[in-house]
């Protein structure tokens, strides 16, 4: 079901920290603005798809590039990939990610106190779904914006039989360029190599890890990430819960020039680092119970 802008509007109220276009676009993007920090967030995969403390660069990287029409999942920001993580292992004709990213999420609440704000959206199986994933299930993606920005999305097994999820909040940061990053917290963890043949052993991440190739790993760690941004002069953190594994992404040059949605240089200006349950941690989810996959990202001084 999706919401219309009067009914979106009804939910955000007159809070002049929430606004959202008046027309009726194919894709609603409703503007948060609080003393602290502002975003973008599209109902449409319940996706954070920008945010930034006040008085600062932007902390997420969205393409210029990024369809707004529904036509494609929106490249950038943070996309909620559930209930599979990259193809789906049993048929890959099923969209890559799942199927949470590229539906409307229902917008069930919007509060803020001037300083903070926090949106809840809701998204349930319905007989749409179930022919891609046939499972009940109900998902609530909450999305707190202040000095930090944390999205929290629950998983709930709705229906009488368990089932195995694999999920990320894919979030593209954004940074000053890909040369004069430093990344903090992957040193000393084993990671799968998704450029390597499936069995291939896993690798262990000796030093640090530089960002100047095509690069897709799964990393096997439960410990924050930093990245510190030396054009900039910030560090930005990436801290997470329930959640085994870290993914890191960047496509470099060749894979760049194969997405239609991101502009061929835009490599060097983000990077993908996404906490995740997937590869080998994938949460089995028993009826009426929830798994809990939550992301806090925010600014650091560059010490
Ligand atoms: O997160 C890494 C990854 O799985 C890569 O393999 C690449 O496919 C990326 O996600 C982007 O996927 P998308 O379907 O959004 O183009």
């Amino acid at each position: 079901m999706t919401q219309t802008i009067a009914e979106l509007k009804a939910i955000l109220g007159n809070a002049p920290e929430f606004s959202i276009e008046d027309i009726e676009p194919a894709l609603p993007l409703i503007e948060v603005k609080t003393e602290l920090s502002s975003a973008t967030i599209s109902p449409f995969g319940a996706q954070v798809c920008k945010w930034a403390p006040t008085d600062h660069p932007p902390v997420l990287y969205l393409s210029p590039k990024a369809k707004l029409d529904t036509s494609l999942p929106i490249r950038g920001g943070i996309p909620i990939c559930w209930p599979w993580f990259n193809k789906n292992a049993e048929n890959p004709d099923l969209p890559s990610h799942g199927i949470a990213r590229t539906r409307f999420w229902t917008l069930i609440s919007a509060e803020t106190n001037g300083r903070s704000a926090k949106l809840v959206f809701n998204l349930t199986s319905d007989e749409e779904t179930k022919k891609l994933f046939p499972h009940d299930f109900d998902l609530t993606a909450t999305i707190h914006i202040g000095d930090k920005l944390r999205v929290v999305l629950k998983q709930k097994n709705t229906g009488e039989e368990p089932f195995k999820v694999s999920s990320a909040l894919h979030t593209y940061l954004s940074v000053g360029d890909t040369d004069r990053i430093m990344l903090e917290g992957l040193k000393g963890s084993h990671y799968v190599d998704c450029l390597l043949p499936p069995d291939a052993e896993e690798v262990y991440q000796e030093g640090a890890l530089p960002i100047n190739e095509h690069i897709d790993r799964i990393y096997k760690s439960m410990s924050s990430v930093l990245i510190r941004d030396l054009d900039r002069q910030r560090s930005v953190f990436i801290d997470k819960a329930g959640s085994r594994t870290t993914v890191v992404w960047n496509p470099w040059v060749n894979q760049s020039k194969k997405l239609k949605d991101l502009p061929d240089r835009d490599y060097r200006e983000f990077l993908c680092i996404e906490p995740a349950n997937a590869g080998s941690d994938m949460p089995t989810l028993y009826p009426n119970r929830s798994h809990t996959l939550e992301t806090t990202i925010g600014l650091r001084p560059l010490t």
